[in-house]
C-alpha cells in the first residue's frame, strides 16, 4: 500500500527538494521544435547546460560578429520555465571559429581575443548563468607535456589558463568558475594533473571555484567508484566544488536488458556518490535521449547512453537515478532546499 509511486520522468522535485542541480544538456532547436521532448525535459531536469549553444565557433561564425539567436532562445526557455542554466564553455581548443584559427595572433592580439570572447558572452548573460566552465580538457594524459597543444596554449602560453579565470571573474563576479575535463574522474595520472593544476591555480590566488568531471563512461569498462570518491574528497578539501558535468553511460549496440541493468546501477551509484559529497551540488547528464546522443558518432557500434531511449521512453537508468534521489540524504536546514550556487 505505500509502495513507491510508479517510476515516471518527473525526477525534478526530487531533485530540488534534495537541493541539486540536475539536469541534461541540451540546444535551442530541439527545445523550440520538439514539444515532447520539451515537455519530458520540463518534468525531469531543474537546470540545463547547452550542449553547442555558447560555444565560440557556434557563436561566432565572423571576426567581430556574435549570433546569439540560439543561445538567447536557450536562456529565455531556460527563464520561462524557471530552470537554472550552467554554461558550457568559454576556453577550448575545439569548436573555434574558421576565422581564429586561420591567423596568426601575436601573444597580445590572443589574449584580447580571450578577453573580449569571455567578457562579450559572460557579459551578456551576467547573473543568469550560475556556473561556468571557463576552461576546458586543457590536460592531455602525457606524463611530459600535460598541457594540450590548443590555439590558446600556442599563442598565449601556459599562462592562459590563469588568465581566463581572471578574465571571467571580472565579467561575471558572481558566477562559479570550472575547470572541466574527461578522463580525470578516478585516481589516475590524468587526475593527478588536474589536481596539481588547480592546486596551484588555488596557490596563486586565481579565481577558481571548481572542477568539474565530465564522466563519459562505458558500462562495460566502469569506473572504480571508491576512487572517484577519493578524488571528489581531494579537491573538496582543496576548497574547491564539484560537478558532474556531462555525464553519459553508453552501451555497445545492440544492448541486451543485462546491459540496461548494468547500466542502470552505474547511474543509481554514480548519483548516490554525489548526494553523499557536500562539495558536488550539481550533477548534469549529456543529453535526454538516445535519439540525440553524441555517442553513436564518435563511438562506432555503442550507443543508448542516455536515461530516455529515442521514442523518449524512460529507461531503466532513469529509475537507478530514481532510486539515488529519493534515497538522497535530507537536506539540512529548515525544511528548504539547500542553496544551490
Ligand atoms: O555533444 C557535443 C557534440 O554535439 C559536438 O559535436 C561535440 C564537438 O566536439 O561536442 C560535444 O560535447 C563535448 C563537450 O562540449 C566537451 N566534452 C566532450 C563532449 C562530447 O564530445
Amino acid at each position: 500500500m505505500f509502495g513507491e509511486p510508479p517510476a515516471g520522468p518527473a525526477l525534478r522535485p526530487l531533485a530540488t527538494a534534495a537541493g541539486l542541480n540536475f539536469g541534461v544538456a541540451t540546444n535551442a532547436d530541439v527545445v523550440r521544435t520538439d514539444a515532447a521532448y520539451r515537455e519530458t525535459l520540463l518534468v525531469y531536469a531543474n537546470t540545463i547546460v547547452a550542449e553547442n549553444d555558447l560555444k565560440f565557433g557556434p557563436l561566432s561564425p565572423r571576426l567581430g560578429h556574435y549570433d546569439f539567436r540560439r543561445a538567447d532562445a536557450l536562456m529565455a526557455f531556460a527563464a520561462d520555465h524557471g530552470l537554472k542554466v550552467r554554461g558550457h564553455v568559454l576556453v577550448w581548443h575545439h569548436q573555434l571559429p574558421d576565422w581564429l584559427k586561420a591567423a596568426d595572433y601575436t601573444p597580445e592580439q590572443a589574449r584580447e581575443l580571450m578577453r573580449a570572447h569571455i567578457f562579450t558572452v559572460m557579459g551578456r548573460y551576467r547573473g543568469q548563468i550560475f556556473q561556468w566552465d571557463v576552461v576546458n580538457e586543457a590536460i592531455t594524459n602525457a606524463p611530459r607535456t600535460p598541457l594540450r597543444q590548443s590555439f590558446w596554449l600556442d599563442t598565449i602560453g601556459p599562462e592562459y589558463i590563469a588568465l581566463a579565470f581572471r578574465y571571467a571573474h571580472e565579467a561575471d563576479p558572481n558566477a562559479k568558475l570550472f575547470y572541466n575535463d574527461y578522463g580525470a574522474e578516478e585516481l589516475n595520472r590524468k587526475s593527478d594533473a588536474v589536481y596539481k593544476l588547480v592546486r596551484d591555480l588555488k596557490q596563486q590566488g586565481v579565481p577558481i571555484n571548481g572542477v568539474g568531471l565530465q564522466c563519459h563512461f562505458d558500462v562495460a569498462a566502469p569506473p572504480n567508484l571508491e576512487a572517484v570518491a577519493a578524488n571528489l574528497q581531494r579537491l573538496a578539501d582543496l576548497g574547491l566544488e564539484l560537478a558532474v558535468t556531462e555525464f553519459d553511460a553508453r552501451l555497445h549496440l545492440p544492448a541486451s536488458a543485462a546491459d540496461l541493468e548494468k547500466q542502470a546501477a552505474l547511474e543509481h551509484d554514480l548519483l548516490a556518490l554525489v548526494l553523499r559529497q557536500p562539495a558536488c551540488r550539481t550533477f548534469m547528464v549529456w543529453g535526454l535521449t538516445d535519439a540525440r546522443s553524441w555517442v553513436p558518432g564518435f563511438y562506432r557500434g555503442y550507443g543508448d547512453a542516455l536515461p530516455f531511449d529515442a521514442m523518449l521512453a524512460p529507461k531503466p537508468a532513469l529509475y537507478g537515478l530514481q532510486r539515488a534521489l529519493r534515497q538522497a540524504p535530507p537536506v539540512s536546514g529548515s525544511g528548504s532546499a539547500r542553496p544551490m550556487r
